[in-house]
């Protein structure tokens, strides 16, 4: 019989930081909305749950670092939309940003979430927003904000 560790989704009491970028905000809000449902929904209060908003993708992991560096959440959510169209930008822009998250994530004990797009056009960062109600199905605010949680509760078991 192996020993099995499974993260399961309870917000009780957890303290979460997200951080969201204000590029494409017309996606991103969509974002945080549906990622503070889902925490809401799970039992994460509003006083436990602080939100940075920052200009770009790119500012993402610099005030993500700022949110692990205080030591008082137990995750930290990045959300943001890097969408291609005619920029020459995106590839830097996205690159580093994932770059920056997934150090963040191997360098602290805390885990680090990435709900940032990246599309090729500004309908497929829609559908990978709630569509344009922004609803929660198919919304990676939401699946990120629950993926936070069950790392979170996983954590916790391995620790
Ligand atoms: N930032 C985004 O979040 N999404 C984008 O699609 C984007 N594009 O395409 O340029 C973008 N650029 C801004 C960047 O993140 C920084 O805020 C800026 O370069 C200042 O450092």
């Amino acid at each position: 019989m192996v020993n099995l560790f499974e993260g399961e989704v309870k917000g009780g009491g957890c303290r979460v930081a997200i951080v969201v970028s204000r590029f494409n905000t017309f996606i991103t809000e969509k974002l945080l909305s549906s990622a503070l449902d889902c925490l809401k929904q799970n039992g994460v209060p509003d006083e436990n749950i602080d939100v940075a908003w920052v200009p770009g993708a790119f500012e993402i992991p610099q005030a993500a670092r700022k949110f692990c560096e205080r030591n008082r959440y137990e995750a930290v959510i990045c959300l943001g939309a890097v969408i291609r169209g005619a920029t020459p930008h995106f590839d830097f822009v996205a690159g580093e940003c994932a770059r920056g998250v997934s150090n963040l994530a191997m360098e602290f004990a805390t885990p680090v979430l990435f709900g940032v797009l990246t599309t090729d056009s500004v309908e497929q960062a829609e559908e990978r927003a709630g569509g344009k109600s922004g609803s929660n199905s198919g919304n990676k605010g939401w699946e990120t904000a629950l993926a936070a949680l069950e790392m979170i509760n996983l954590y916790q078991k391995l620790a």
